[in-house]
């Protein structure tokens, strides 16, 4: 036992008597949230000082201070979620919505975490990457029995580690997870000077499977997802990461989905920060632009942003950056489909041609489709359809934004001189490349 544990130990004889007037003043309020706008949190009033974080269209689950002892109370239940304007799915989740609410506490914490089941059947919650005693773990039948449906369970332990952390059920995980049970765990340093950040964002990768025009999620699917959500939002209704210029940012990124994620962000490059495991020291850190994110893992990532504009922050999985769709459909590139298509609407009047010239005019088209769905490929720019779903985000860094201020500074207008622009004049003539090397280096081949 290392002395951080002792004075953990020393913490928890502490508690039992926190934890009997627990019980003397009652379950604490279990917050709620309707709406899954992004809910910026004001930095803490007593204690610690720390930054809080930013969780894209989600929020930070409240507290209350019983003696030593932060309290929470989760509330294990069916939710309704906005994924997307037009797209309500019918998941489970905490506290009203889907992923869970971020939980922050500070390094040297005793949290108390009460866990309400509305669920209609057992789970638990599992504290994933932190360290607490095994029985405080929520693996349902391992740690402890499951939490039955209408019972609240109590979780306590000492925090005595920061970075980044998750929770989630382990029980009947599969269908619990693929319902949409998960969220973050933040532990801030004890010490506000440690790896300080003006803004620190929290993404919570996750993945449904829900047939277009339905609202419930098929839970027994292994790979073959059609929505790739970021805290269960898709783009083109993720919120932007609005940044100042100059500041210094972290952006945590968890992934509990079934394959990993490689989330690329543009315009700058970038280190690792953080593990699950804990901090990464600058010395061995490498640089990077796309950063693959485990499954049951997570990444940080840390920039100083110094370039203004507007950056595309996406998972370079190309099907990843859809919404939803069927992986089943022929390629016409190429093809000539006018004697097809005439017959075809002999009988579907309305048909429409699609892919002959790869499927970008998608992105412009507002076809017809069920309801309560998104379409494949969308989102309007300043310069026309982005033709992006599912997980992607833009970067916005300005110099006229306010400390604290994530409000959306609409689109970054390019100086003059700085974007791509079409050429008109005459096209210079290229020769091929006849060089004897190049022969040689053929022939070989
Ligand atoms: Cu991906």
């Amino acid at each position: 036992m290392n002395r951080r544990q002792l004075l953990g130990a020393g913490a928890g004889l502490l508690a039992t008597s926190a934890a009997a007037k627990a019980q003397n003043i009652g379950l604490p309020e279990a917050a709620m949230m309707d709406s899954a706008e992004t809910k910026i949190t004001a930095r803490p009033s007593t204690g610690p000082d720390y930054n809080p974080v930013v969780t894209l269209n989600g929020w930070t689950l409240p507290f209350r201070m019983n003696g030593n002892v932060k309290e929470f109370h989760l509330v294990a239940e069916p939710v309704e979620r906005e994924m997307a304007d037009g797209m309500t799915a019918y998941l489970w989740g905490y506290n009203g919505q889907s992923t869970g609410p971020t939980i922050e506490a500070v390094e040297g914490d005793r949290v108390r975490i009460y866990v309400t089941n509305k669920l209609p059947e057992h789970t638990s919650v599992h504290w994933h990457g932190i360290i607490l005693p095994s029985g405080m773990d929520g693996v349902s039948g391992l740690s402890h029995p499951g939490i039955p449906p209408g019972k609240t369970f109590v979780y306590e332990f000492d925090l005595i580690k920061s970075g980044t952390f998750m929770y989630h059920p382990h029980a009947d995980e599969m269908v619990q997870m693929a319902m949409g049970m998960m969220g973050m765990f933040i532990v801030h340093p004890k010490d506000p000077t440690f790896m300080p950040v003006d803004r620190d964002f929290c993404i919570m990768l996750n993945a449904f499977d829900i047939v277009p025009g339905s609202y419930t999620p098929r839970v027994m699917t292994m790979t073959d997802f059609n929505l790739w959500a970021w805290n269960s939002r898709l783009f083109p209704d993720i919120d932007p990461l609005v940044v100042r210029q100059g500041d210094r940012v972290r952006v945590r990124v968890g992934n509990l989905t079934m394959t990993n994620h490689p989330i690329h962000m543009h315009g700058y490059d970038f280190e690792v920060t953080c593990t699950d495991g804990g901090w990464v020291p600058e010395e061995a850190r490498w640089p990077e632009v796309s950063i693959d994110i485990p499954v049951g893992a997570m990444r940080a990532y840390e920039f100083d942003a110094i370039y203004p504009g507007d950056w595309a922050v996406h998972c370079h999985k190309s099907h990843h950056t859809m919404n939803a769709m069927g992986h089943d459909v022929p390629n016409f590139i190429g093809t000539d489909k006018r004697q097809v298509t005439g017959m075809i609407r002999e009988h579907q009047p309305e048909y429409m041609p699609m892919g002959s010239n790869g499927m970008g005019e998608m992105g412009a088209m507002s076809m017809e489709i069920p309801d309560n769905t998104v379409p494949m490929m969308t989102g309007w720019g300043p310069h026309g359809p982005i033709e992006m779903g599912g997980m992607f985000s833009v970067v916005k860094v300005r110099e006229d934004v306010e400390p604290d201020d994530y409000s959306d500074p609409g689109w970054y207008e390019n100086p003059p001189g700085t974007e791509a622009y079409e050429w008109t004049g005459e096209l210079p003539e290229f020769t091929s490349n006849t060089s004897p090397k190049t022969i040689l280096t053929k022939r070989k081949g």
